[in-house]
């Protein structure tokens, strides 16, 4: 088997790649571990930056986002019992948009398919050679098989095989003393706009999929075990946390999933080696607080779309050898970003007395600056890629 370029992953990153890949002639194959149904209904990420959606629309896989999404203008900070919106477009003329993840990769899915576009499910990427570049893979039935290729895109998350095979690699991480849960519900959500909550009983994010499916999260420890939280504990943690003076009250309903995602920031160094290139969370990780993993995946794979657009046109390496450099000028931005955003609303268990009033302090004048809501507003907004 031959293709221009091997891409190890079918997420949001793998099938973006392949996508514009397709659309300036280049050929790809995707290795994908799992089945389709299973990639399609990982609930992750929610919220787009402008720069997501205007890839996806103006790549032509964005008809059902641009009828299906949810455009906002804004979100709320909500500490103290009172709630402070940080008004994005107007401080910016950027918007958000709520679209998950799932119905993202569906799009490409069926996109690339309906382009005749080669993605092979629950076919395992086992082995890579980054200089003479093939990825040996096995598929379902236990065949085994290598494919030869250009280029390889590592878009094969944080667990994948790309990233092992990049040598002398310089890793930055960061583990959080504390961990989301996440659940989805069926009950319209109870906010227009996303709410941010920081409470001294821990952090909480109202946010949503449509206007009858509620998303919500809430801090829980490291290592909390689901089976602590049955739906009435979990209504009952969200009311106390969002609960405000001015008589807002949470809509509750049936949970439809529940799940817990640990938290940790993580950047490996650099993002290329020879022939091979990680994009997406193959090489970067951020804590979900700033809407940034997702987002952060899409840009990896414009950059390097454009590059290797230009060396099929020209034979130019040029932003071939930019690529790791140019990405991480963003990863690192957006992981300071994530970091800020969990440290400013987030309950540290280890933080004494003059820490919770430094947080408090700081909320206050986010809430209280222009300048600090802009700030917030044109990182959270996503700036531009490349
Ligand atoms: P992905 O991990 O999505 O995709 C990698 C793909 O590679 C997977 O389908 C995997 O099966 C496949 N793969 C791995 N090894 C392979 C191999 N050897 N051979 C073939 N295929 C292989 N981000 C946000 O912005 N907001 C959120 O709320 C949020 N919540 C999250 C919750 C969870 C539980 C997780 C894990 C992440 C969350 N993220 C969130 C981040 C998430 O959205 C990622 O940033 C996004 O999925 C990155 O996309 P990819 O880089 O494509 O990696
Ligand atoms: C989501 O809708 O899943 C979501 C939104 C914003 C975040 C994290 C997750 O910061």
């Amino acid at each position: 088997m031959r293709t221009q370029v091997a891409i190890i992953g079918g997420g949001p990153a793998g099938l973006l790649l392949s996508h514009l890949l397709h659309l300036q002639g280049i050929d790809s194959v995707v290795l994908e571990s799992r089945d389709r149904g299973y990639v399609e209904r990982r609930q992750r990420a929610g919220m787009l930056e402008q720069g997501t959606t205007d890839v996806l629309r103006e790549s032509g896989a964005g008809e059902r986002l641009d009828r299906e999404g949810l455009v906002h203008h804004g979100l709320e900070l909500r500490f103290g019992g009172a709630g402070h919106r940080i008004p994005l477009t107007d401080l910016t003329g950027r918007t958000v948009t709520v679209y998950a993840q799932t119905e993202i990769v569906k799009d490409l899915v069926a996109r690339r398919l309906a382009d005749g576009g080669d993605v092979r499910f629950e076919t395992e990427a086992v082995g890579v050679d980054a200089s003479a570049p093939s990825v040996a893979f096995r598929d379902r039935a236990g065949r085994t098989g290598t494919l030869e290729c250009d280029y390889i895109a590592a878009c094969d998350g944080f667990h994948g095989v790309g990233r092992p095979a990049v040598p002398g690699l310089r890793t930055f991480s960061r583990e959080y003393p504390f961990a989301w849960l996440g659940i989805l519900a069926d009950v319209p959500p109870s906010t227009e706009e996303l709410i941010y909550a920081g409470h001294e009983r821990g952090f909480a994010l109202h946010s949503l999929r449509s206007p009858q499916v509620s998303r919500l999260y809430l801090q829980v420890p490291p290592d909390e075990d689901i089976a602590a939280w049955p739906d009435a504990r979990i209504w009952e943690e969200l009311a106390a946390r969002f609960a405000t003076g001015d008589g807002w009250k949470l809509q509750e309903g049936p949970i439809t999933d529940k799940s817990i995602t640990p938290m940790r920031s993580f950047v490996a160094e650099p993002m290329r080696h020879d022939r091979l290139f990680l994009a997406g969370d193959a090489a970067h990780i951020v804590p979900p607080t700033g809407a940034k993993g997702l987002n952060l995946a899409v840009s990896d794979v414009i950059v390097l779309a454009r590059a290797l657009t230009e060396r099929y046109a020209t034979g130019s390496d040029t932003l071939l050898d930019a690529y790791s450099s140019t990405c991480l000028r963003r990863v690192w931005r957006a992981e300071h970003f994530s970091y800020w955003m969990t440290t400013l609303l987030h309950v540290d268990p280890a933080a004494d007395d003059f820490a919770l009033r430094l947080q408090r302090s700081h909320l206050d004048y986010v809430v209280s600056s222009e300048a600090a809501k802009t700030t917030l507003a044109e990182n959270y907004t996503g700036l531009p890629i490349g």
